[in-house]
């Protein structure tokens, strides 16, 4: 770690971190917890089909988001499309395009066509007027996703879907230990389909679940999955070896025992920068949209033409810093191969995909690195002339 330049790195000046900081900051279980699990593993000599640990995974799951079923699998983007299949969905199916591209890619294994939909830029999901123009066209399915510690209104949008009679699944990736209206989220929809991927909330190295209250589906899923775990059996067309293993589950429940302190952690880290940026123009925190609780997990900025930089240059700058910032989701999922081919015309999107930045937040991070890097966002707004001569030079 350096001392405070009083320029930005970007500048010349030294990196206010020695090492890169990444947004994800990676939350590992206690060693010896993690050790114990191992050795339990190892001499039972079980290391995957629904065994003990991914049995008491889903049990506590499914009591943790209010659902009846918690069907755990490989990871979220194999759920998404299992979810799918169980629904026996053909044709169109909405979505919007400002997520991460494995909610479009889901659909495309699944065989079925993409349609972008365009998102409101005051809550980042699901714009309402433009769907119901989508479903008055004729849609299988809307798979809404839920963002940023965030949702849309899920109550508002199933029975707009209801409707047309147009059943609503949802990309949650982002959302386990949400409440929404009372409710975790979990519970809305046909099913909802969580990450538990390394750099999410809730980690288990990689992994993901669907939660649902409906029991045909739940077996049709469980049938999809694999033989083992099934409760009874079903007729599936598709399977999809979306299987967790009992590591995955494992480093689940550990994760699990430590989620309201990671959620804790979160806060936290948001108070910090909150009151770290405050001041800065040009810059708006994007706080977690309609929800009563959120997990804090992504710490998103708007950047606008006050703070004197275009989101771009703010990014190299901080790069510059070692603050390994993301521009997620940039660009838009209709603007990569292969929707890019014909994009759909979304200029909500675009513009919002020009102006949000993530900054690092987990595990790794305490209030005062929080600090360090609203500081060098500080210097980079100070010196903003300069760089953007700088960059457009480059250029
Ligand atoms: N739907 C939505 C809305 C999603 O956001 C995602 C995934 C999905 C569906 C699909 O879920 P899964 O099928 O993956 O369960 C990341 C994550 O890989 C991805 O899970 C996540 N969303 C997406 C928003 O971000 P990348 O390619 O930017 O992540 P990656 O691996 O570069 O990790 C970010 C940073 O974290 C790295 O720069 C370094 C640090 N890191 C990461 C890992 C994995 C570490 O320090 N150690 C590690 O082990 O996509």
């Amino acid at each position: 770690m350096t001392g405070t330049p009083a320029r930005p790195a970007v500048l010349g000046a030294p990196p206010a971190f020695a090492e890169p900081l990444p947004v994800g900051q990676l939350r590992f279980p206690d060693r010896a917890a993690y050790r114990a699990l191992f050795a339990d593993l190892f001499a039972r000599e079980y290391y995957t089909n629904q065994g003990p640990l991914a049995e008491r995974f889903e049990a506590r799951l499914a009591e943790r988001l209010g659902v009846r079923h918690a069907v755990c699998v490989t990871n979220a983007t194999i759920g998404l499309s299992m979810v799918a299949e169980a629904l026996g969905l053909r044709g169109r199916v909405i979505l919007p395009a400002f997520t991460f591209v494995a909610s479009a890619q889901s659909l495309l294994w699944s065989g079925l066509e993409p349609v972008f939909c365009e998102v409101d830029p005051s809550t980042h999901h699901l714009d309402f007027a433009a769907l119901e123009r989508h479903l008055a066209d004729g849609a299988a399915a809307v798979l809404a996703v839920n963002l940023w510690g965030g949702t849309g209104d899920p109550a508002r949008l199933v029975a707009l879907a209801d409707r047309y009679g147009v059943p609503v699944y949802f990309d949650s990736a982002h959302a386990f230990g949400y409440t929404v209206d009372g409710h975790p989220v979990g519970g809305f929809g046909r099913a909802e389909v969580f990450s538990f991927h390394a750099t999410k909330v809730l980690g288990a190295g990689e992994g993901g679940c669907i939660a649902t209250d409906d029991d045909e589906l739940a077996e049709r899923l469980r049938n999809i999955r694999s033989s083992y775990g099934v409760r009874a059996p079903r007729a599936v067309y598709r399977t999809a070896n979306g299987r967790m293993s009992e590591a995955q589950a494992g480093i689940g429940l550990l994760s699990l025992d430590a989620l309201d302190a990671a959620i804790a952690h979160n806060r936290a880290l948001r108070e910090a920068y909150r009151s770290g940026l405050a001041g800065l123009p040009g810059l708006a925190l994007v706080e977690p949209n309609r929800v009563e609780t959120s997990n804090h997990q992504y710490l998103v900025l708007e950047v606008g033409a006050a703070f004197g930089l275009a989101r771009d240059a703010l990014h190299a700058a901080l790069h510059a810093e070692n603050i390994v910032a993301r521009r997620y989701f940039h660009p838009g999922v209709h603007r990569q191969p292969p929707f890019s081919e014909t994009p759909a015309d979304l200029p909500q999107t675009d513009a919002l995909c020009a102006r949000v930045l993530q900054l690092p937040l987990g595990a790794r991070l305490d209030a005062d690195a929080a600090g360090r890097v609203c500081a060098a966002i500080r210097r980079i707004h100070d010196h903003a002339a300069a760089i953007r001569s700088l960059l457009g030079e480059r250029q």
